[in-house]
């Protein structure tokens, strides 16, 4: 199998490779990751970009000059691999001071500091090059019911949204925001826990045009939801700006596993949809295949490394199984012995009314509705073929 190219268009989060392993019972596992290693060894695997948030890069409390020799060093790594930087974020989540939410904290000076440190690293996500701004809301959320009004926070995200959305037309940043759903943790009661949630959520917005979701894999499958189903979704209304792709083992808690470690057969629709588009032709995905995932706690930084790269080249075997999978000619006479190709097709005819539907008498009285009822749909075979080609039996 091929290795990872630039054109693969994978990236990384500098927390993901650079995730010491401290859990909710442990203490790290690893030393500190300097991210310039991260930009070499990434670049070495044959990634094309890294992600990453304000404080990943510039740890909190960094002097002015700490700070400009980091983003200095940081630019020079990039300069010398050819990393890109396509997306960064905000840390809203850990300091203390957001343990109430950042854009909507009951507390107002909670919220102007919020906005006030996502502009700052706005302005650093223009200087290196990103096109998309994410927005992880884990801490905009409760756990009281009668603690926090739902709609008035609401409104409280729309302002945060709609003004920084203003802060980046006016700066001519060319930037897109992508906002990332996650159910139930790390609160309770987390608002826009879905992609359905996000998606009606944007059609509120001010610049509604530019605001799309990152949709994460194990996000939605911890809402017991389908990860492809949904990314499908955010693709048919124009909104999947980015992806954070990686595994899950059923609704737990956020397992971050490595991509395809989980629901692999899931994992393999989800690939095929990014990158064969819908059975009726429709675009696929031509962002970055970003990875957000988190090493095992039990390994060294060989382990980090390893399974960064288990990400891609998992990506590209699936990949690889989804273009056979589709050049396969029985597959190809099982999907349409299905009818997936027929659901293309608009259901009333080209310039037919409803008046025009209502007459045809076959479509209701002469309707061979036992036929209907009767028939098999095929579904089997076509999951049994899948499977067959995941499996490598064809
Ligand atoms: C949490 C996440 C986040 C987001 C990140 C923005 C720490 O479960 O998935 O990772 O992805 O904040 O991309
Ligand atoms: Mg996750
Ligand atoms: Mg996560
Ligand atoms: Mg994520």
């Amino acid at each position: 199998m091929a290795a990872p190219t630039r054109e693969d268009k994978f990236s990384f989060g500098l927390w993901t490779v650079g995730w010491q392993a401290r859990d909710l019972f442990g203490e790290a596992t690893r030393p500190v990751l300097a991210a310039v290693e991260a930009v070499h060894r990434l670049s070495e695997l044959g990634a094309y970009g890294i992600t990453f948030h304000d404080d990943d890069l510039i740890p909190p409390g960094s002097s002015p000059d700490e700070r400009d020799r980091i983003v200095r060093e940081f630019r020079g790594a990039l300069d010398e691999t050819g990393l890109v930087v396509p997306m960064a974020t905000t840390n809203l989540f850990g300091d203390p001071v957001f343990k109430d939410g950042g854009f909507t904290s009951n507390d107002r000076s909670v919220r102007r500091y919020a906005i006030r440190k996502v502009m700052r690293n706005l302005d650093l996500a223009a200087e290196f090059g990103a096109h998309t701004y994410v927005f992880w809301g884990g801490r905009e959320a409760s756990e009281v019911d009668f603690g926090k009004d739902v709609r008035a926070a609401l409104d409280r995200y729309r302002e945060a949204i709609d003004t920084l959305a203003q802060y980046v037309v006016d700066h001519d940043y060319g930037i897109r925001f992508a906002l990332e759903p996650k159910p139930n943790e790390p609160r309770g009661d987390i608002l826009l826990p879905t992609i359905g949630h996000a998606l009606a959520f944007i059609h509120e917005l001010e610049h509604a045009d530019m605001v799309g979701i990152n949709p994460e894999t194990g996000h939605e499958q911890m809402a017991t939801l389908n990860y492809t189903h949904g990314i499908a979704q955010a693709l048919w209304a124009g909104k999947l700006f980015h992806i954070d792709l990686n595994g899950q083992k059923g609704p737990r808690y956020d397992q971050d596993l490595v991509f395809g470690y989980g629901d692999l057969l899931q994992a393999f629709s989800t690939v095929d949809l990014l990158d064969n588009g819908s059975a009726g032709g429709g675009p696929g995905y031509d962002g970055p295949r970003h990875f957000d995932y988190k090493p095992l706690r039990t390994e060294s930084i060989e382990g980090v490394w390893e399974s960064a790269l288990a990400n891609m080249e998992t990506y590209l075997a699936l990949r690889e199984k989804a273009r056979a999978f589709r050049a396969d000619p029985e597959v190809q006479e099982a999907l349409a012995a299905a009818w997936v190709p027929e659901l293309a097709q608009p259901t009333l005819g080209e310039g037919e009314t409803y008046a025009d539907l209502l007459a045809d008498r076959s479509a209701y009285e002469d309707f061979d509705i036992d036929r209907a009822r009767t028939q098999g749909y095929g579904f089997a075979r076509v999951q049994r073929l899948a499977v067959e080609h995941l499996l490598g039996r064809r």
